[in-house]
């Protein structure tokens, strides 16, 4: 036996697998090969045949002592071997290779039979929504809509409605002011009210007024600022204010209004409206305006909805409208306050958080 046949045979155990007797090298590497489960195993073995110091190398180095009949006939041999060997690794790595992409493309796979995603249609946010009904109702009784600014001048938010310097209102604490001065030289502020609005579009049209008496009949909805914040208040909110001015009006016109109103957006007939006696700078008489509803979680409670009154004679002054000839007619109301009162919403912040889970109740 030369030293090449002994190398043979002296395949290591730990390379058969369990139950297979190797009867040559190269099913001695078969059997290795195929019990190899990752790359990395298989190059491993691979590198005990083949490597610098496997068991074919090492018979190719053993050649160089045997006589050259010996050579030719055992160089033959081993290299007969190694090319087995050779071709025995390449078609388990070819399975190894088939094995992991049939397992990414199963871990990957797509369920094609599942429902799609689908785009996420939204919706108008409820605050909006009683926006658009209230636009609605007041455009089918012949009310016109304003909209304007929102960073408004003092003069426009203060002064045209009768709003003493010293008023309260006017302070920082309640006001948010721009850091910037209007045409008058005092400081822009965002807008309080909607007021400003009425004024704006009634100086527009009090030529027509006074000169083709065409009445003014506006509702001014929008966004509105105050320093205010808790479970009840909101830096921003949204009002609708109205106003009428005509001659030979009066407060039965405004009371015929908005009880047509509040019926319609509160969907019932049976609603009483009643105007309680109020102060407010720009209307003198000035009225609240409560609700009772006959039936549902709020029955039988007189609630507070808006106030009103007769627009002072001061501000239609300032329309550039003469006072003793027209009579005016104002009302507001807090849209998010309607819109809490229409679906039983106890908090008024779940209007400004974004939370999906309430507002798709209104989609
Ligand atoms: C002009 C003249 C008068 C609009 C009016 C009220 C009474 C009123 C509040 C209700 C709740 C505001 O959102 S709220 O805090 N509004 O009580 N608003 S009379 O009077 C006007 C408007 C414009 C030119």
């Amino acid at each position: 036996m030369n030293k090449v046949e002994s190398t043979q045979r002296a395949a290591p155990e730990s390379m058969v697998p369990v139950g297979v007797v190797p009867t040559t090298i190269v099913q001695a590497a078969m059997s290795d090969f195929q019990a190899c489960t990752t790359h990395a195993a298989l190059e491993n073995a691979k590198s005990r045949y083949l490597g610098k110091s496997g068991l074919i190398t090492e018979r190719l180095k053993g050649l160089s002592e045997l006589t050259p009949e010996h050579k030719k006939v055992h160089g033959a041999e081993i290299n007969r071997d190694k090319d087995s060997i050779e071709a025995a690794y390449k078609s388990r790595r070819g399975e190894l290779e088939t094995e992991a992409l049939n397992a990414k493309l199963a871990a990957e796979s797509i369920d094609v039979t599942l429902p799609g995603r689908g785009r996420g249609t939204g919706g108008i946010h409820p605050v909006i929504q009683t926006w658009q009904r209230c636009e609605e109702i007041f455009g089918s009784i012949g009310f016109d809509v304003a909209d304007g600014p929102e960073i408004e001048a003092d003069w426009y938010n203060f002064t045209a409605l009768n709003n003493p310097p010293n008023h309260p209102a006017r302070s920082m604490q309640d006001t948010f002011y721009v850091d910037m001065n209007g045409t008058d030289g005092l400081p822009l502020l965002l807008r309080t009210h909607t007021s400003p609005m009425q004024v704006r579009y009634a100086k527009m049209h009090a030529d027509d007024l006074t000169n083709n008496g065409k009445p003014i009949k506006v509702i001014a909805p929008g966004r509105t600022y105050r320093v205010d914040s808790d479970a009840t208040h909101s830096p921003m909110f949204h009002q609708i204010e109205g106003l009428w001015i005509d001659e030979n009006i009066s407060f039965a016109d405004l009371k015929g209004v908005y009880t047509d109103f509040l019926r319609r957006f509160f969907e019932t007939d049976a609603l009483q409206v009643r105007f309680r006696p109020s102060y407010f700078p720009f209307t003198e008489p000035s009225a609240e305006i409560d609700m009772k509803f006959d039936s549902g979680p709020l029955k039988g409670r007189w609630l507070e909805i808006s106030g009103s009154g007769q627009v002072h004679p001061s501000v239609v002054k300032n329309f550039g409208l003469d006072p003793e000839r027209f009579i005016g007619f104002a009302f507001g109301s807090g849209l998010e306050r309607l819109t809490m009162l229409k679906h039983g919403i106890g908090d008024l912040r779940l209007f400004f958080e974004g939370d999906l889970r309430f507002l798709k109740q209104f989609a």
